[in-house]
């Protein structure tokens, strides 16, 4: 193993002696590793590297995360909730309190609870868990609603800033660094001809209609904890970009994860389908938990959301494939590009469907106000 876990692991305060030791979760950005300790009974608990190249400021990722959890956790106990720790994450620190451990290579670790007899799943295995997943992210949002935007950080600024990423994306077509633009001429073009919509969401932001929440930001269905026996949506995990931000980033980017059943890496692009029935589950379930709460502009717009942030997710798959795989894990050449061609299909898949997806929201709407 790349990394001496036993001697990260002996600078927090866990419980045992750790017996055992595997990589855990299919992340893009972090290392994790799920650890088993073992005293009178075993526990298991998660320490996780804290990629420092993508998150520069690892204290700041862990103040928003340490206030987040925080809030969660009184609100679900003063709710009646009577294991808070089973929805939601639980920071173990350090005996001096800190929640951070810089190992002799400057990495940075931290670790969890792992929170057991739970499932995950990269793509949808069958429509209620569409439901759960968005009643899950719903109710996180809604259990944030009265937690104020400007006490977190912005640990990755202009993290969901689509106009942006897109100046972004035009830069590196320009500079070219690696020579791969003339082999993606037609995903560079498919980009361009999308241009006018990436400001819309912004725009709204700016004239009022949208409000600054604070948001998970990477809302794939992945990053629900879904109960083993009942198979409710019981945690969302991922709180590495909780920021402020825009709800219906939220929304849209489970539906880009949890309306296909192909796999974000799907190279059968035939395969690629946004499925107007999970879709509806989606509306359904987050609706269910927040929906009352919503503004009308969040309401009007989250069948756009959907296609704007798959559209980003895309365009930043191909940004780092003309940079030359910088920024994503790849597993196999040519990764990120595969990625980016299975999101724009994806986009077109919604484009095509847009008048049904308006059409389902409009019936579940009705229901939530
Ligand atoms: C990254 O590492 P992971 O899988 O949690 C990325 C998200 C992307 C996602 C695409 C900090 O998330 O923004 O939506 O990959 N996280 C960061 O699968 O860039
Ligand atoms: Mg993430």
């Amino acid at each position: 193993m790349q990394y001496d876990v036993r001697e990260i692991a002996s600078h927090f305060e866990v419980e045992g002696d750790l017996q055992e030791l595997e990589p855990f979760g299919s992340g893009h950005i972090n290392d994790t590793f799920r650890a088993r300790y073992v005293s009178d009974h075993s526990h298991d608990y998660l320490h996780q590297r804290i990629n420092h190249h993508v998150f520069k400021s690892p204290e700041k990722v862990m103040d928003n995360m340490q206030k987040v959890t925080a809030h969660l956790w009184d609100k679900l106990s003063k709710a009646g909730e009577k294991d808070p720790g089973r929805r939601c994450l639980r920071l173990i620190p350090r005996p001096d309190g800190g929640l951070l451990h810089k190992d002799s290579d400057g990495n940075y670790w931290r670790t969890m609870d792992c929170i057991s007899g739970v499932e995950t799943f990269d793509t949808v295995q069958k429509p209620d868990q569409a439901y759960q997943a968005a009643r899950a992210f719903g109710r996180f949002q809604r259990l944030l609603l009265d937690f104020s935007p400007n006490e977190l950080h912005d640990t990755i600024p202009d993290f969901h800033h689509t106009p942006r990423r897109f100046n972004r994306f035009l830069e590196v077509v320009e500079i070219d660094p690696v020579g791969r633009v003339s082999e993606v001429l037609g995903e560079i073009q498919f980009l361009k001809d999308h241009q006018f919509e990436t400001t819309r969401l912004l725009d709204l932001h700016d004239q009022g209609e949208l409000p600054l929440r604070v948001t998970h930001n990477d809302t794939k269905l992945n990053n629900v904890l879904f109960d083993g026996e009942t198979g409710e949506g019981i945690c969302v995990v991922d709180l590495d970009t909780v920021m402020p931000g825009l709800a219906l980033y939220d929304f849209g980017d489970l539906v880009r994860t949890a309306a296909t059943t192909a796999a974000e890496d799907e190279v059968d692009l035939g395969r690629v389908r946004m499925d107007l029935g999970l879709f509806r589950e989606l509306v359904r379930g987050y609706l269910d938990a927040v929906g009352s709460h919503l503004e009308e502009a969040e309401l009007s717009n989250l069948a756009f959301s959907a296609r704007l942030i798959t559209l980003e997710i895309g365009m930043r798959f191909l940004t780092d494939h003309l940079e030359g795989d910088i920024y994503f894990k790849t597993h196999r050449e040519g990764h990120n590009l595969d990625r980016a061609r299975n999101q724009f299909a994806l986009v077109r898949s919604m484009e095509a469907q847009a008048p049904e997806m308006e059409g389902v929201v409009e019936e579940f709407r009705a229901c939530a106000s």
